[in-house]
């Protein structure tokens, strides 16, 4: 009788872990655009509590949008998309200028800097469910031009 107590307790805190599965989304911003820009990015960092994967984001104002790393390839850094992003359980994931990032593309408005764009995130949990998340993504113009050159993130197809 005792073990049965046991293995219901447990299956009632996994049910529940289940159903807290949720990711933390920490300072959103995506990179103002200058006329005739058709490509930018956008940053954050997530932090899931079980393990989880971005596997999508859906933007208004993109025609298309990816979610990228960026590799070393001989000398030069360049950037891939890729079709998920593992987010680790308890794991801080940075999405950054030079690392990963979700990359907005075939831009049909650009971003004003001091505006919000909005984005839906796709996560999906261990047991292939999926969930959205919509967000409203401030956005930043970067600091002086020198700043702009050093995290410069221009879109070679
Ligand atoms: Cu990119």
């Amino acid at each position: 009788m005792k073990q049965l107590v046991l293995s219901l307790a447990l299956i009632a805190s996994g049910v529940g872990l289940a159903q807290a599965q949720t990711v933390q989304v920490q300072e959103p911003w995506a990179r103002a655009t200058v006329a005739g820009q058709k490509a930018t990015g956008a940053f954050m960092q997530l932090t899931a509590n079980g393990n989880m994967k971005l596997v999508g984001v859906k933007s208004p104002v993109a025609g298309v949008t990816e979610i990228h790393e960026m590799k070393m390839e001989g000398n030069t850094m360049k950037m891939a998309a890729i079709a998920s992003l593992a987010l680790p359980s308890g794991k801080t994931v940075e999405l950054r200028p030079g690392s990963y990032h979700v990359m907005l593309m075939d831009l049909k408005e650009p971003l004003k800097a001091d505006s919000k764009v909005a984005l839906t995130l796709t996560f999906e949990n261990d047991k292939g469910q999926k969930t959205e998340m919509p967000l409203d993504v401030p956005v930043r113009a970067m600091g002086g031009p020198a700043k702009a050159r050093e995290h410069n993130h221009e879109h070679k197809h």
